[in-house]
């Protein structure tokens, strides 16, 4: 179970952050809008949120996912692979020390995006992306067993992270698309089968047994209700326009 959530107030300047998505550039106004609505999604879900200011310097700080990993044992620094990016880890820093005072840390050559860390229990898989390589991975892992936690990587293909295309949401479910589907590593998951249209969905979030999922996807949306979960529909089309998706929004703990 979360308790708590920090999040980061998108900035004016988010309209120049990292794409691939080809959904041309995100309208400000609404991205605030549609972050304050995924803060109250959150404490619905029994979350106290704490929410960063917005930071001018970084396009992408909005995504405050990447830059760290907190786990019910520990939380980690993670050294964000890009290097736009790799500067919004310092106020991430310092909010989670008011949490964390023992932070750990991945450094250089080291990196990791959080988008590439999925829990699942006490097993951590790390992808390795263009963001998250060995090394970092490697540190994560030594960390991770200091804590009683274990952690493991899997090889991408098509995906900006590992949570670009796979979502654990407890009850040994999981929402994958793609190369996802067939991986040795989940076998042992109930794996759901996200549409290729609606995969943009695979990142739902489970919270606190229910499961936000991004509006538009009525497929994915289906799939969790069946499931049993309780589904919050959020709206992130602006934040799609940037890769970014519902995990990225927020850390969790
Ligand atoms: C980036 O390319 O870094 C951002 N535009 C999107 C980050 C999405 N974060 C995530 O999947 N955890």
């Amino acid at each position: 179970m979360f308790t708590n959530a920090i999040v980061r107030k998108p900035c004016k300047n988010m309209v120049n952050g990292i794409t691939s998505a080809k959904l041309g550039q995100p309208d400000y106004q609404n991205a605030l809008k549609q972050h304050a609505n995924y803060v109250e999604a959150l404490k619905k879900c029994g979350i106290k949120v704490t929410v960063l200011d917005a930071d001018e310097n970084y396009p992408d700080s909005v995504f405050v996912e990447d830059t760290a990993l907190i786990t019910p044992k520990c939380a980690i620094i993670t050294n964000p692979g890009t290097e736009s990016r790799n500067g919004e880890k310092g106020a991430i820093e310092i909010a989670l020390k008011n949490f964390f005072p023992d932070l750990q840390y991945i450094v250089s050559p080291g990196f990791v995006d959080g988008g590439d860390v999925m829990m699942a229990g006490d097993h951590f898989y790390i992808g390795l992306s263009k963001r998250t390589n060995k090394e970092g991975a490697n540190q994560l892992i030594t960390i991770l067993k200091r804590h009683g936690l274990t952690g493991s990587t899997v090889a991408l293909k098509s995906v900006l992270h590992l949570k670009t295309g796979i979502n654990f949401i407890e009850k040994d479910n999981m929402l994958a698309f793609g190369e996802f589907l067939t991986k040795q590593e989940f076998g042992k998951f109930n794996i759901h089968e996200v549409p290729r249209e609606e995969s943009y969905a695979a990142n739902s979030l489970w919270i606190n047994g229910k499961v936000l999922v991004p509006k538009g996807f009525p497929k994915t949306l289906n799939i969790i209700k069946r499931e049993g979960y309780e589904a919050i529909v959020v709206d992130v089309s602006e934040f799609r326009k940037l890769d970014g998706g519902l995990s990225c929004l927020s850390l969790r703990f």
